[in-house]
């Protein structure tokens, strides 16, 4: 069964049980102030580091609340590292975690976090699309460089946005993220990160902006931002939760059926607002 930090399933489970306490439910939707500069560095590079937009009790509280959600979403997950897929091998992905565990919802509605998410994307409001924690194995493989717009049914892919959290410390060596700066205006190109990974010709010559994170640290890349994570040289987890939001107005786009694979899809058609229950206001 996978390790997480000593957790047992029965802590796991009391902790996916509880309420968020009312001051970290204040943490959770305080305002954060964005500078013009940081505003201008996303429109230009397509990613931005903020520092500590977690800390103290919130984060501790946070990350425990996360790695009981996966624990629990991966308990019967026996193999080990070398049995799984390549793509596997890159993180524990668990999504929906707040449908799934109701407890995760405060952080994921958060509009700490939204707020962020609109003042990057300069727009009125922003939707949840999903969230999803991703935690990389101690030995786990790069993840593979990729758009996440590519795996979207998401008409307009520049007004999405993933905010990618460290719930632990994630230097270098236990796979941090890194991005191409300013790749959001390169060329689209659907990368079949599950199956058969390649790198587009046209990054090759592009540098690329490694981000180690402290706890607490985010990162946001739009949907069309290239990037991709390092190996897990270490003997620990790479702690990540991501939550990924769109601007209020975009469309569903089911041009490409491989895309339909979220919970909102079954309920629309092209061309549709995406304002489903899945998909809620949250800013
Ligand atoms: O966590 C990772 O290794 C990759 C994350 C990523 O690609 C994303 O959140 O878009």
């Amino acid at each position: 069964m996978v390790k997480i930090d000593g957790l047992t399933t029965i802590e796991a489970q009391s902790m996916l049980n509880g309420i968020t306490p009312s001051n970290i439910l204040k943490q959770y939707n305080e305002t954060y102030l964005l500078s013009q500069e940081q505003m201008q560095f996303y429109k230009n590079n397509g990613f931005i580091i903020i520092k500590g937009v977690l800390s103290g009790s919130a984060l501790a509280y946070t990350r425990k609340l996360i790695q009981s959600a996966v624990l629990i979403q991966k308990k019967d997950d026996e193999r080990s590292l070398k049995d799984k897929t390549p793509y596997q091998q890159s993180f524990l992905q668990c999504g929906f975690l707040c449908w799934n565990f109701p407890a995760v919802k405060d952080y994921v509605f958060g509009k700490l976090f939204a707020g962020i998410a609109r003042d990057l994307m300069k727009v009125d409001g922003v939707r949840l699309w999903h969230d999803q924690a991703l935690f990389k194995e101690a030995g786990g493989r790069k993840t593979d460089v990729h758009q996440d717009s590519s795996y979207w049914p998401i008409k307009q892919p520049e007004l999405t946005t993933t905010m990618w959290m460290a719930l632990n410390e994630v230097p270098e060596e236990k796979g941090c993220l890194y991005f191409y700066p300013g790749s959001h205006k390169l060329p689209r190109e659907y990368i079949d990160i599950f199956n058969n990974p390649h790198k587009p010709d046209f990054l090759n010559t592009g540098k690329t902006v490694i981000a180690p994170l402290e706890a607490g640290d985010v990162t946001f890349h739009t949907g069309l931002t290239y990037h991709g994570a390092l190996e897990n040289k270490t003997k620990e987890m790479r702690e990540g939760m991501t939550v990924i939001y769109f601007a209020d107005g975009n469309r569903f786009d089911s041009t490409d059926a491989r895309n339909a694979t979220h919970k909102s899809c079954s309920e629309l058609k092209h061309g549709d607002l995406i304002n489903t229950i899945y998909t809620p206001l949250l800013v």
